[in-house]
């Protein structure tokens, strides 16, 4: 096989970690498509030029994003609150022009954050290439085009529409190859005094808490201070902020603008200065990672095999794409994990990529709760906790696998 390159340095990329054979993440498919499944070898690069951690090769963007797209944003009032408060944090900024400001979000979704400058008057766009996603949007009232946004595209809307105040984007950057094409879109879209604003999972979480499951297909990139400060330097932009969230399990957002715009936070710094600790610029971080994500593995793998041993009854709760990864890394099929139940109708009465558990409406969980349940959607834990007491006063015991493999409840 040839060198793999870094899709920011063109330098050579150094293999750090391996998933082997890994299916699509939103990939819920019915039995007549496991014969046609589709596989790719799931292993990530790191580059001591750029700094970035990325897939080393990925499936093509419409193989992942269509009409069938299986993730809604607005799935979680902990997210719709999240994003009111983004918004609304845009919409008080300085950075927004006193007359007529125009604001653009990069995968829009179904609107979960558009919705709120809608209602307030401001005009916006949305970019949303899932054409099922975007009609949603387009139905709550977020004006939606559905493309994949690049340096044409950004042209076309400044020659219609004008520059933008604000470019935003909410765990949709990590996504998009061609990250460099996006930042030239940004750039040109972009107002002298406008703003980027944009969060994803961040690394320095996955790192700490061995959250290797934010690693799939649609995850290309994951982002730290020092790696994005490097790919949009390389395009004269500078990281102005950082403002950590709680959001999927520890992200970061990022807030850049054109050169000399505006002052850079302390916070920058004393992110930087954190990340030189934690060593996120470095190849032996990765290769230490590595070997906690084999632990943490064995550990999974051993926890349910003993409780199956012992008779119990596990099932999973909420079908995420995080959860591809696990099951298919772990080798967890239904012979260990019975059905996982999630709240999303596109999923349900189908089976999970790869390993082929049965994903069941939230009522079988409600109805047929399990023993033990796998919270794959970990990252929600504090609404399903608080949502399922139930649950826990029956005796259910929740297992997790972030920072460690435990048992709760
Ligand atoms: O970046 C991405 C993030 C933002 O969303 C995408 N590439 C895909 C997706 O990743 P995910 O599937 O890992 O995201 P979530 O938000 O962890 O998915 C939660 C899943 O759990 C959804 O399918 C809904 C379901 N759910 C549930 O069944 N009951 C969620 C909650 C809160 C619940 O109470």
């Amino acid at each position: 096989m040839n060198q793999p390159i870094c899709r920011i340095s063109g330098q050579p990329l150094t293999k750090v970690l391996d998933f082997g054979q890994q299916p699509l993440g939103n990939g819920f498919l019915p039995p007549e498509h496991f014969i046609s499944e589709y596989f790719y070898p799931m292993e990530m690069g790191f580059s001591e030029k750029s700094m970035m951690l990325q897939l080393i090769e990925q499936p093509a963007p419409e193989k992942m994003f269509h009409e069938h797209y299986a993730f809604y944003s607005s799935t979680s009032r902990f997210m719709e609150r999240h994003f009111g408060e983004f918004s609304h944090q845009v919409m008080q900024s300085k950075y927004l022009a006193k007359a007529d400001p125009f604001v653009v979000e990069l995968g829009c979704n179904d609107g979960i954050m558009l919705k709120h400058f809608a209602q307030a008057s401001i005009r916006h766009l949305g970019i949303e290439p899932s054409r099922n996603v975007a009609e949603v949007a387009n139905v709550n009232g977020v004006r939606t085009l559905s493309e994949f946004f690049n340096e044409n595209v950004a042209e076309k809307i400044v020659r219609e529409e004008g520059q933008a105040d604000a470019f935003l984007a909410a765990n949709v950057m990590c996504h998009i190859p061609d990250i460099q094409g996006v930042v030239k879109g940004i750039r040109t879209l972009l107002k002298p005094t406008g703003v980027v604003m944009f969060e994803d999972p961040y690394l320095g979480d996955v790192i700490e808490k061995i959250s290797y499951d934010q690693i799939y297909d649609e995850h290309v990139f994951l982002f730290s201070a020092h790696s994005i400060q490097y790919l949009f330097g390389l395009h004269g932009m500078v990281l102005i902020d950082v403002q950590p969230q709680k959001t999927h399990g520890g992200s970061m957002r990022y807030v850049l603008a054109h050169a000399d715009a505006y002052p850079v936070s302390d916070a920058v710094t004393k992110l930087l200065l954190k990340e030189q600790d934690l060593g996120l610029h470095l190849l032996p971080t990765f290769e230490a990672f590595s070997k906690k994500v084999e632990q943490s593995r064995a550990d999974l793998v051993s926890l349910l095999c003993n409780l199956k041993s012992q008779g119990k009854r596990i099932a999973g709760y909420g079908a995420t794409s995080k959860s591809t990864t696990i099951l298919n890394y772990c080798g967890v099929g239904p012979d260990l994990i019975e059905y996982i139940s999630d709240t999303t109708p596109i999923k349900q009465g189908k089976f999970t990529p790869g390993m082929h558990i049965p994903v069941k409406p939230y009522e079988a969980f409600k109805t047929n709760p399990p023993d033990y349940a796998v919270l794959f959607a970990w990252n929600h834990a504090e609404e399903i906790m608080a949502n399922e007491k139930a649950f826990m006063d029956a005796g259910g015991k929740w297992i997790v696998h972030v920072p460690k493999v435990q048992v709760l409840g």
